[in-house]
């Protein structure tokens, strides 16, 4: 059968990616003959324009993957095809595993899939193309007479017996450049921790608990994968593991580590929960070339975290974890989140006094959203602080629950200091000549042509991250600077990736120095068009040499300027910094 599975990944912020679920679905499919093809939707489209690619591939069967903020679109895809082609739909993933009667009753899905869906959608598919009866698949949903059925659940699947999760489906090129070729791995399914805001406690509720839901696949089951992935990607520089808890076995790890190193030499990263490691599981994962570290803090506020989100770990232990992993030379990312049920101004200032102790070298900063069946949606729920809002992600907008004390331009306010304040630390760690501009954009002086149009954040193009000032035209930073003798500037510059393919033009980047003795003047003035000229989309490096100014105080302006009016014009300039010499240090 041809089956066309659809991923939405609409105004979540996030990169293009691999998701493990639809790869592990096709590899399962695709094993017992069938054809599968995937839709993966960054951007909104018409529903004739869906329609359409949907057409393409001539499915049988279309299954769309879902979680909740996602629903909204996936709904009015599938509308669309089933009034206009009649294919059978087929809806999966997270959303429906914990909403399916209301998913169900909206009479779109013929079926809905609960759970891991590898045994269950090859039986429905296997029913479908031989004309059987499908009404006792387990996992299975469906309407009948206008009622919903909901049949039970089988045990969780042993991962050792699928196959390697699919990545043709992909568009593997663009996978692998958006993420500068590094390789999504997951050694693991579940997790065995219960926070209250999150979905894993909904999940192993479902598979009969804990230990039956947090699996892990044997050491050689995922070296074998690995060793796939190095030949399959020869230009793999690094693998991310997207396992929720990667320690939460030490004996795993230590038989993972040891048998990893014997064989690949490849950097990996993982997500780590503070209580699972110290420092000897740590020296031992970076000796097998663990670099990066991406650790959940949640809270500086040790009620709220303990409490209202079942973390059970103080600051302390929060801290520690941070510093080992800064001795061992470990990148380090501190997660957080605010807008949580009993959240206010202090609880908040905590959590970036915390930060602010731990120094990160990324900070990551969502907002609370409350998402059905978990623990704390339902103590939202009966105390009635649900808001309804259109939120895509969880890493813009307002807070997503009421904050009684909290005014939302309060919230607002302290949301971006929040995260202004880790750019700059960020910026701090990762310093570079002997005088970095974004490291002191808090000295700067700002001259905006509007709101938001400078910022400082982490940006990438074709995969390479770079801390960036955005300068939307027309718009200047500048620092007072006291040069040294020989000085250069050094500095990036691009447009971002999001309005390579938008109307407009390009604009200029100009560098002026300004100076007691002669005003101010040009040193600088270059047209960077992105749009329309390929080659230029990248990190465009310059260097430009400031000796005629001596050992003098000036005023360093950064300004970005077009010809006419722009609103596609997303200028980046990044990681502006000041060496001494032209030569011995690379742009
Ligand atoms: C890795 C991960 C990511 C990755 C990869 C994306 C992804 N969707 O998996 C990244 C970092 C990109 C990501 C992004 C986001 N994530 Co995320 N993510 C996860 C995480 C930790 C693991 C997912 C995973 O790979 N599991 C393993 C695979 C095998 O399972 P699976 O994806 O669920 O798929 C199985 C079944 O669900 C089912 N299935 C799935 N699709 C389909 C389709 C059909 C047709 C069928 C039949 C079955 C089926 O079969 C699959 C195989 O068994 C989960 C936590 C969790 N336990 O689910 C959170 C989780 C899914 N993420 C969450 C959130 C909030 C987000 C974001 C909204 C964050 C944001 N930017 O604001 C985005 C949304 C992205 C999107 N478009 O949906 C929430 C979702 C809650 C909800 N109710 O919607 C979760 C549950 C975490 C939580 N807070 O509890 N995420
Ligand atoms: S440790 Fe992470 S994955 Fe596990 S329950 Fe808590 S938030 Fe969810």
């Amino acid at each position: 059968m041809r089956v066309l599975l659809v991923y939405t990944d609409i105004g979540t912020g996030q990169l293009f990616h691999y998701q493990h679920g639809l790869g592990w679905l096709s590899a399962v499919l695709k094993k017992a003959g069938h054809q599968v093809g995937l839709i993966y939707l960054e951007k909104e489209i018409s529903e004739q324009e869906f329609i359409q690619q949907v057409k393409e591939f001539s499915p049988q069967l279309l299954g769309f993957s879902c979680s909740t903020l996602q629903y909204q679109f996936v709904k009015k895809y599938a509308r669309a095809v089933k009034e206009e082609l009649g294919l059978p739909l087929v809806i999966g993933g997270i959303h429906p595993t914990v909403e399916p009667e209301p998913v169900l009753k909206e009479e779109i899905f013929d079926f809905l899939i609960r759970g891991e869906g590898e045994e269950p959608l090859l039986e429905l598919v296997e029913a479908l193309e031989q004309g059987r009866d499908f009404s006792q698949i387990k996992n299975l949903g469906f309407l009948k007479q206008g009622e919903v059925k909901l049949n039970p659940l089988r045990e969780p699947v042993a991962l050792d017996q699928l196959p390697f999760p699919d990545r043709e489906i992909y568009d593997e090129e663009k996978l692998l450049e958006e993420n500068d070729y590094q390789v999504m791995v997951m050694a693991s399914r579940g997790c065995p921790f219960a926070c209250t805001y999150c979905c894993n406690t909904v999940l192993s509720q479902l598979a009969g608990g804990v230990s039956k839901w947090h699996r892990r696949r044997s050491v050689e089951n995922v070296l074998e994968e690995i060793e796939e992935l190095h030949q399959r990607y020869p230009q793999m520089k690094s693998i991310m593991f997207m396992d929720e808890v990667f320690t939460s076995s030490r004996s795993w790890v230590e038989e993972f580590c040891r048998e990893y190193a014997k064989r690949f030499t490849t950097p990996w990263r993982i997500f780590v929960r503070v209580g699972t490691v110290d420092y000897s599981l740590l020296k031992l994962m970076k000796e097998s070339g663990l670099y990066s570290v991406l650790i959940g803090v949640e809270s500086g506020d040790e009620y709220i975290r303990r409490e209202v989100m079942n973390r059970k770990m103080s600051n302390e232990q929060i801290f520690q974890v941070f510093q080992w992993a800064d001795e061992l030379g470990l990148e380090t990312w501190s997660m957080n989140m605010v807008g949580v049920p009993g959240d206010s101004e202090a609880s908040i200032r905590r959590t970036i006094e915390l930060n602010q102790k731990i120094r990160p070298d990324h900070l990551s900063l969502s907002i609370f959203q409350p998402f059905p069946g978990t623990p704390l949606y339902e103590r939202c729920k009966k105390e009635g602080l649900l808001r309804s809002g259109g939120a895509t992600s969880i890493f813009f907008y307002q807070p997503q629950v009421e904050l009684p004390g909290l005014s939302d331009e309060k919230f607002n306010e302290l949301f971006k200091e929040f995260r202004f304040l880790g750019w700059l630390w960020s910026a701090q760690k990762r310093a570079k000549g002997y005088y970095d501009l974004c490291a002191h954009f808090d000295q700067a002086k700002i001259k905006a042509g509007g709101e938001n149009f400078v910022e400082m954040m982490l940006t990438r193009v074709r995969g390479e991250d770079r801390m960036s000032i955005l300068i939307h035209p027309p718009s200047r930073v500048s620092w007072k600077v006291l040069l040294k003798p020989n000085s250069w500037l050094c500095f990036g510059a691009s447009f971002s990736p999001e309005v390579w393919d938008k109307p407009g033009e390009g604009c200029w980047y100009l560098v002026k120095v300004k100076t007691r003795w002669r005003g101010e003047q040009v040193i600088f003035a270059h047209y960077l068009d992105p749009k329309h000229q390929p080659e230029q989309r990248k990190w465009n490096d310059f260097k430009i040499d400031l000796s005629k100014f001596g050992k003098r105080k000036i005023e360093l302006i950064l300004e970005t300027k077009t010809d006419g009016a722009n609103d596609w014009c997303v200028a980046f300039w990044s990681q502006p910094y000041l060496i001494q010499g032209g030569e011995d240090e690379p742009a």
